[in-house]
């Protein structure tokens, strides 16, 4: 009922100011909000979330405790993978037609929309590295492009961190109240083994992969109506263990989305990480980063979480209880008129939650959404 309200409201908003809401039409709308067309802006202020679609993360398929508290808050955007397990479907490739579409009947079987694919089908190392097979893999996930724009799933989170994804080096570290937070020193990785099967690895390269990649891809998402969006490496730092890392500053994603410009090319802004970028005394500006690529309407969707600390030693914490100004950020993504998926990232596990997938606790969501739609209701009426 509320989501139509919410539709409904979009779109009188829309038909007010003679636009048509297409998947990629929103910016026309964000430039009339811009404007400051009264009537727009009245009636943004009544949508629910300020249009802002808040999802909630699955990577471990249907929870359903979590399912059933998130219908409760009203936060029905789902975030997750493609498993043909889920589908019902496991001797078909994830990126098939049939999968996807059932896995996204799976979500609607909840009550809930899958909005966005994180951790995508087929774009593995093979990509990232530029090794013998990547075309196929493209070829692959060009299939998957079409298949989710066919279906109306608009929206993919990926990163470029091969062989070694998020990563930390403690995983229960107490924050307030004995809350647990996952933590990174440097000091505690730079003694592992190098990673050499892979042959010599160079930032170079991985820029000249990533090109390849976009080159390849970002016209087909275009013609599929999906917007692709880079999340940054985590932790950001210049490499691990000898797999080198690239996105791990603002400049990094100007590089990025200058390398092949169109409006499927884009990030996603994990606040978290981009709060951990750069050293001691030059860390990120978070409102004035959002601003920046808003303005170049790159951000397709939001990670809202955060840090204290710096790129080679920080952990993460509570939203109230980081070093980023969280009221700002949230009036950043309202000036831009963001108003795609965005949902909480690691949160800490809190008492009699399990920390049996680390930043995914349930109990930490609950405060974490209660805070998100607080800061929103809080910035759409100042
Ligand atoms: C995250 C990832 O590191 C981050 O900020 O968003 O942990 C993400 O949850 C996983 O890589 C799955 O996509
Ligand atoms: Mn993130």
């Amino acid at each position: 009922m509320k989501n139509k309200r919410r539709n409904f409201l979009r779109q009188a908003a829309a038909a007010a100011a003679g636009l048509s809401v297409g998947r990629l039409g929103t910016s026309k709308q964000k430039e009339y909000l811009k404007q400051g067309v009264q009537h727009g802006k009245e009636a943004r202020s009544l949508m629910k979330d300020a249009g802002i679609e808040l999802s909630l993360a699955y990577f471990w398929g249907i929870e359903p405790q979590k399912v059933a508290l998130a219908r409760q808050m009203d936060v029905l955007g789902a975030v997750g993978g493609i498993s043909p397990r889920m589908a019902g479907l496991p001797d078909k490739p994830n990126y098939s037609y049939e999968v996807i579409k059932g896995v996204k009947e799976a979500w609607e079987k909840e009550g809930l929309q899958l909005k966005v694919v994180e951790g995508p089908p087929s774009l593995y190392t093979k990509t990232k590295l530029g090794l013998e097979g990547r075309d196929e893999e493209i070829e692959n996930f060009i299939t998957f492009i079409k298949n989710i724009g066919s279906l109306g799933i608009d929206t993919v989170c990926h990163n470029w961190m091969p062989v070694i994804s998020w990563t930390r080096s403690d995983f229960e570290k107490e924050s307030r109240g004995g809350a647990l937070v996952s933590s990174f020193d440097v000091n505690d990785v730079k003694d592992q083994p190098l990673i050499t099967e892979f042959g010599e690895l160079t930032h170079d390269k991985m820029w000249d992969n990533m090109e390849y990649f976009l080159k390849a891809v970002i016209p087909e998402a275009e013609k599929a109506g999906v917007k692709m969006a880079l999340h940054p490496d985590d932790p950001p730092i210049d490499g691990i263990r000898g797999i080198p890392r690239i996105m791990t500053s603002v400049e990094a994603f100007k590089k990025m989305l200058d390398l092949y410009p169109s409006p499927s090319n884009g990030i996603t802004f994990c606040q978290g990480s981009f709060a951990s970028m750069g050293g001691e005394d030059d860390g990120v500006d978070i409102p004035a980063a959002i601003e920046y690529f808003g303005s170049r309407d790159a951000i397709h969707f939001v990670h809202f979480r955060d840090v204290r600390g710096h790129k080679n030693k920080f952990e993460e914490t509570f939203h109230d209880d980081g070093k980023t100004d969280m009221y700002r950020a949230m009036e950043a993504y309202y000036k831009i008129g963001f108003q795609g998926p965005l949902r909480p990232d690691h949160v800490p596990t809190m008492a009699g939650d399990s920390n049996d997938h680390p930043g995914y606790s349930t109990i930490g969501t609950l405060f974490a959404i209660g805070y998100i739609r607080g800061l929103i209701e809080g910035v759409s009426k100042a």
